[in-house]
């Protein structure tokens, strides 16, 4: 039996279900939320949604997002009843952090995502390599004849420029264009998604963006720089704002590496990490327990900043030099 079948068959014989996506979501996971749900909707089930940060701000937009919720805000009526849970965007069930994890045990659970290094943590895991998971969730409301409105195609398409980095990306082939075409056919508001996701940036992000840069480090194809709780509070900045930075980083001519080394409470540092495609940063990531892609990965390490960059570093030096 193909999985899009499978996956339909389980929404089909169930009425209610739990959505959740990885902590710290992006348009790919909050658009795959809001989409699917919409669709489950229209074939007359009930969701519910859940996210453990949230929504960001940037993607408020978003016709629905006001129904993702973190866990504390579900209180147990709207949780009794819940058949099944269904994951989207993340390659194991810890990306939905603690709180968010809870909310599923012990139900069957749908595995929706596009990581080369998902788990296969479901009882159904339809996991394909595509450039965003939006792009699965578009092809399951065509499989299952729902109409795809405006309020869908929008949130799919918002996934698909988020985790293409606008059709730049080593990802980009003719099928997510075409998938592309037919959301915007489809009445996806191209222009609102590309102002919500890259013209509203706040002027504290802009002046950090600043800092972080002229404090940048480029040596033997790494480019690199931190972010320390002090910094953001130079620049009045929040954790939100270091977005993007990573991505300004890696236009550096001869980078093959861009890292970024973001200084969290209790002793813990962020590594995230890109490349243009000709090295694989989640082989990196995957050596300090974190994962991603080809070209974007990350991880949480244990340990004091300096410590944490001179390892992670080393990790990519080693590998550039083999
Ligand atoms: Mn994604």
């Amino acid at each position: 039996m193909n999985r899009l079948k499978e996956v339909e068959d389980v929404i089909s014989r169930h009425e209610k279900f739990i959505i959740g996506s990885h902590r710290s979501p992006e348009a790919d996971a909050i658009g795959s939320q809001l989409g699917l749900s919409r669709a489950l909707r229209q074939r007359g089930k009930k969701t519910i949604l859940v996210n453990v940060d949230g929504v960001p701000r940037n993607l408020s937009f978003l016709k629905g997002a006001d129904a993702v919720k973190k866990p504390g805000k579900i209180d147990e009526n709207e949780l009794s009843g819940v058949e099944v849970g269904i994951v989207v965007d993340c390659s194991d069930l810890d990306r939905l952090g603690n709180a968010g994890k809870r909310l599923f045990a012990g139900l069957p659970i749908i595995n929706i995502d596009h990581h080369k290094d998902n788990d296969n943590f479901g009882v159904i895991n339809h996991v394909q390599d595509v450039a965003a998971t939006t792009e699965i969730i578009a092809e399951l409301i065509e499989y299952m004849g729902l109409n795809l409105d405006e309020p869908m195609a929008t949130a799919l398409y918002a996934g698909i420029i988020a985790d293409t980095s606008s059709f730049r990306n080593d990802n980009v082939g003719p099928e997510v264009m075409e998938r592309s075409a037919n959301l915007l056919r489809s009445g996806a508001n191209a222009r609102s998604v590309i102002v919500n996701l890259y013209e509203r940036e706040p002027f504290t992000k802009l002046q950090l963006l600043g800092k972080v840069l002229s404090e940048a480090e480029f040596e033997n194809g790494v480019v690199w720089t931190t972010i320390t709780p002090s910094l953001l509070e130079e620049v009045n900045a929040t954790g939100e704002d270091t977005e993007g930075i990573i991505g300004t980083l890696r236009t550096t001519e001869g980078a093959m590496v861009a890292c970024v080394f973001k200084e969290l409470p209790e002793n813990r540092v962020k590594v995230s990490l890109r490349s243009k495609g000709g090295f694989d940063v989640s082989q990196v990531a995957s050596k300090f327990g974190g994962g991603g892609h080809t070209v974007a990965a990350g991880c949480l390490v244990e340990g004091e900043l300096e410590k944490v960059r001179k390892r992670v570093l080393s990790e990519v030096n080693k590998r550039i030099n083999a």
